[in-house]
């Protein structure tokens, strides 16, 4: 935005008492450009008074007569009022969600996560899957073998010749997760390990899920050490579906939710997940897919004011505990050692759903 002040240029050729002294006045100001003019119109969406947007434009060096009729025509302007229509909407399904982040705000159970063993697959489905509720499977993981089996000294013994994909140079870029397709970079499993337990704790270089390892690679022989669960899951559906990761202490997976419902087992090591239900999306800042702006680890409050009214779940994950995520929660992963996970998308039940993901650039 502009920061010059206005400029007047008072005439000095004619007395004030000479009728060519007014014809003589030049006012120069700022021009209100299209950047002010999306500002204008983002302003009177969120529903400032076109008082304070006319202060605004003032102190910015537009003079008070462009300023008034910039914010005062634009009422008449017809896709102004298209415009108008959409975000009225918009602002109903948000007054809903309010309505639920209250509602849920009266219980100090509502954002417990409940613990369970041993729920069937009804049960699993009437009171978690339908009810789009996170659970803790506490004993999901009973028959896994990997859970004495695996740590990095193992990937490397077994899979140290297998060639991997993992992320890596995340340091250098804010939106690593967006930018998937720049940060794929291959490397023998066994150099990898070596990395990631010499390396210290950083979040430079994460093996995750979208590496595609387990369709992709010899790696696929994992699954002989795990049971996919067949009371939720289906184990002959493994493709693009089933998912490793493996990194060293301090990765972060930024706030993200999914598209789908998952269930993640921290297999080595422990993470600590931060969730937020879906009916906090309109305080998220989810300008670009799946993904926030705010970073969780250190929010900006000042940019992103109204994610101080949201709750966060904080979980800490150890070995042998599974989590079922439900679609659309939110969630950023911070892995607390060195770390080995799997995760899930696998279900008996419907798992597709039509999303429509926004792609605001503007504001990054
Ligand atoms: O473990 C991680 O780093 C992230 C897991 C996650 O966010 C997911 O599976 O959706």
């Amino acid at each position: 935005m502009q920061q010059k002040p206005n400029r007047q240029n008072a005439p000095t050729k004619f007395s004030t008492f000479d009728p060519r002294y007014f014809s003589q006045i030049v006012v120069t100001s700022e021009p209100i450009t299209n950047e002010w003019r999306r500002w204008i119109a983002d302003s009177k969406f969120a529903g400032m008074e076109d008082r304070l947007i006319e202060q605004q434009l003032i102190s910015h060096g537009i003079s008070p007569s462009a300023a008034r009729l910039e914010v005062s025509s634009l009422n008449q302007n017809a896709y102004f009022q298209a415009g108008h229509k959409f975000v009225h909407a918009l602002r109903k399904l948000e007054s809903h969600a309010n309505i639920l982040a209250d509602l849920a705000a009266l219980s100090p159970h509502s954002l417990v996560i409940d613990r369970k063993p041993n729920i069937s697959r009804t049960d699993f489905l009437e009171n978690y899957y339908v009810k789009n509720t996170p659970l803790i499977l506490t004993d999901i993981t009973k028959n896994w073998a990997a859970l004495s089996l695996w740590n990095p000294e193992y990937l490397k013994q077994k899979y140290g010749q297998v060639e991997i994909e993992v992320q890596s140079e995340r340091n250098s870029d804010r939106l690593y997760e967006i930018n998937v397709e720049q940060h794929r970079q291959k490397i023998r499993m066994s150099d990898y390990a070596d990395v990631v337990v010499n390396g210290g704790a950083t979040n430079n270089y994460y093996m995750v899920a979208n590496n595609g390892n387990i369709e992709k690679t010899d790696l696929r022989g994992l699954l002989e050490d795990i049971e996919i669960f067949p009371e939720y899951l289906d184990p002959q559906n493994i493709n693009g579906t089933t998912f490793f990761w493996f990194g060293p202490e301090g990765t972060i997976t930024p706030l993200h939710h999914d598209p789908v419902n998952l269930i993640f087992v921290q297999v080595y090591g422990r993470k600590v997940w931060k969730i937020i239900p879906p009916y906090y999306t309109h305080m998220l800042y989810n300008y670009r897919g799946v993904f926030s702006q705010v970073d969780c680890e250190n929010p900006d409050y000042q940019k992103y004011p109204l994610f101080q009214k949201v709750p966060i779940i904080e979980v800490i994950l150890n070995p042998g505990d599974a989590i079922f995520v439900p679609v659309g929660w939110w969630h950023t992963v911070k892995s607390l050692d060195i770390s080995i996970s799997m995760s899930f998308t696998n279900f008996v039940f419907p798992n597709r759903y039509e999303w429509v993901f926004p792609e605001i650039t503007d504001n990054l």
